[in-house]
């Protein structure tokens, strides 16, 4: 018996290797010398974290409207090849500018440093650019469901709020997928979002729009939220850095889909930018007093007294595409500094990741007790999408649904009255993979682990490996705290980068070594150099 499920299970192995091995082969061919790279952000005004523009507004060393207006330049400037600005309020952002630099000029440095200190606007003038699930007064909140298409917020986000308190001006809106449950940014609303290192690549989703515009220098801050991956599969293919917080630190209201009540607890709204010392600034500002309350984000981290685990994949889940080579080799190199600076690094196979999707799909299934998928992007409250009617009209090219939507409307409607025991019983096996790795994370380790087994895949290319999210999908399951870093770039000059894993509420642990992996690694690299 046993003999006998191991070879289908390696036939079954095989036979997908070889498959995804000549999909690979066939998009690369379908590509070939195809796509544009955005030119090289040169002027120094966009190459700042945002905590030295916000330095510099409040000494007077930079105006507002100067930084406000390169970055308008810039924006305009890359989206005709990275499509991903879906709104904007350029005059708006550039008249807030003006009248902060007049205000400042009126003041002595005295006045300034109290009026406009960095306790309370750590963000002074900082442009801020918004995802555009997220409610933003008078700017479209659809998501990229077409039935909402007529919808204007009559106010903020909280989570904006907090961020327009701290000084950041927010400018842009930008690209999702469709109800931001895929990862390919592509909708019928805005089209496609196209990335900044080889426009023939996906940008990731559904935070797609967020990753591009910060990785091709045209927004400083940008505003993420994660369920699946959202935040860290758009910063891995863009190779920026960004960090889904620990469950309840940052307020995820005021965004389209929301998650219903139980399922929150998947969610995590966060930051995404350039330079990792942002993160932290950033973290704290969405969060607020109540949420950094929760965190140890001042407390010193030795690294010398940290244990690194590096996690090398999902020991082996047949729904997934293998690693990269190249991802496991950039981690490799990322543990052995770790080893250099004199922290205990070890390597370690968790069998359980194999089940990853299945763990996440069973959480989502239980928690979920919102309304329906197809009734999500009907658009209407009482809506629902006949998915399958619906499908039918896609495959003649005559449905404002994209393929994934379409897809996951009809799983969502049929299977989880099927799977209810399947789930359950997944949920019981991730509740004791929690309790022992949070055993083994403790309150000094930290886990290495890959963002997605591919590099920024092509167009279209994910329907083919739908289940790749596991990756990231795992750690919204568990509810643990990641920070995504970028590693430089590949031999294709796509972005590499990794997961950095802590236990709830050990953020600080995975923010410190992503300020140190950039400063060993370089951080981010500009498209086009
Ligand atoms: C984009 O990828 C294709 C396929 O690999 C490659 O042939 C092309 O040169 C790349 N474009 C750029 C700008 O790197
Ligand atoms: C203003 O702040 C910047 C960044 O901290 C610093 O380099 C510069 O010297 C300061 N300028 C003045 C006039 O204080
Ligand atoms: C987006 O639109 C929905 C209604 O369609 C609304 O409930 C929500 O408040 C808006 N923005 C958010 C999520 O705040
Ligand atoms: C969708 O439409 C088909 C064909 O009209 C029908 O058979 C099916 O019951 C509908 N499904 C739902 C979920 O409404
Ligand atoms: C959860 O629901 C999805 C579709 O909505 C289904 O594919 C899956 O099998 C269900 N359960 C598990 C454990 O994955
Ligand atoms: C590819 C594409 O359709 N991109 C769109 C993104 O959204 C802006 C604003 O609605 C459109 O102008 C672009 O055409």
């Amino acid at each position: 018996m046993g003999f006998r499920r191991n070879v289908i299970f390696w036939s079954v192995s095989a036979v997908t290797y070889v498959v995804m091995t000549l999909v690979d082969a066939l998009f690369r061919f379908l590509y070939k010398d195809k796509g544009k790279k955005v030119s090289r952000v040169s002027d120094p005004l966009l190459l700042m974290p945002a905590s030295d523009v916000a330095e510099k507004i409040r000494n007077r060393t930079l105006r507002a409207e100067d930084v406000m207006a390169a970055y308008i330049v810039r924006a305009k400037e890359v989206n005709p090849l990275i499509n991903v600005v879906v709104g904007e309020q350029y005059d708006r952002a550039l008249r807030r500018a003006q009248e902060l630099d007049a205000r400042l000029d009126s003041l002595s440095q005295e006045e300034r440093d109290r009026e406009f200190s960095v306790d309370s606007k750590p963000l002074l003038g900082v442009p801020l650019s918004v995802k555009e699930a997220f409610s933003w007064t008078g700017m479209a909140n659809t998501s990229g469901v077409p039935g909402r298409r007529h919808i204007r917020q009559s106010q903020n986000a909280p989570v904006l709020n907090n961020l327009e308190a701290a000084g950041a001006i927010p400018f842009i809106q930008t690209n999702v997928s469709e109800a931001c449950m895929w990862f390919e940014s592509s909708n019928y609303i805005y089209g496609c979002s196209n990335n900044a290192y080889n426009t023939s690549c996906i940008v990731g989703g559904s935070s797609g729009g967020e990753g591009s515009v910060l990785s091709s220098g045209a927004s400083v801050i940008g505003i993420g939220s994660d369920i699946g991956g959202s935040i860290r599969m758009p910063c891995f293919f863009n190779g920026i850095f960004g960090h889904k917080a620990s469950i309840g630190v940052v307020d995820n209201s005021g965004q389209f889909p929301i998650a219903s009540e139980k399922a929150m607890c998947l969610l995590a709204t966060g930051p995404m930018c350039r330079y990792a010392s942002d993160l932290i600034p950033c973290l704290k500002v969405m969060a607020g007093p109540a949420g950094v309350a929760k965190l140890k984000l001042d407390t010193a981290v030795d690294l010398a007294k940290l244990r690194v685990i590096s996690v090398p994949d999902d020991a082996g889940s047949i729904l997934v595409s293998k690693v990269d080579p190249q991802l496991k080799e950039a981690q490799r190199k990322a543990a052995e500094h770790f080893r250099k600076k004199g922290a205990t690094v070890t390597e370690q196979y968790f069998k359980e990741f194999r089940e990853s999707v299945n763990m996440w799909a069973g959480k989502m299934n239980l928690s979920d007790d919102g309304p329906s998928f197809a009734c999500i992007i009907s658009g209407k409250e009482d809506g629902h999408v006949n998915c399958t009617l619906e499908l039918g009209r896609w495959l003649v090219g005559s449905s404002s649904h994209t393929l994934p939507a379409i897809a996951l409307g009809i799983l969502n409607d049929y299977l989880p009255a099927m799977t209810k025991s399947a789930d359950l019983k997944a949920v019981e096996k991730l509740d004791s993979l929690r309790e022992r790795l949070v055993s083994v994370l403790g309150d000094d380790g930290v886990f290495l682990y890959p963002s997605h087994p591919k590099i920024a895949p092509y167009h279209h290319h994910p329907v083919c490996t739908p289940f790749n999210f596991a990756y990231t999908a795992l750690f919204n399951a568990l509810g643990f705290p990641v920070s995504q870093c970028p590693l430089g770039l590949s031999s294709d000059g796509l972005p590499l980068g990794l997961q950095v894993v802590a236990a709830p509420y050990q953020d600080h642990l995975s923010l410190a070594v992503a300020r140190e992996l950039e400063e060993a690694f370089g951080g981010w690299v500009s498209p086009g150099m």
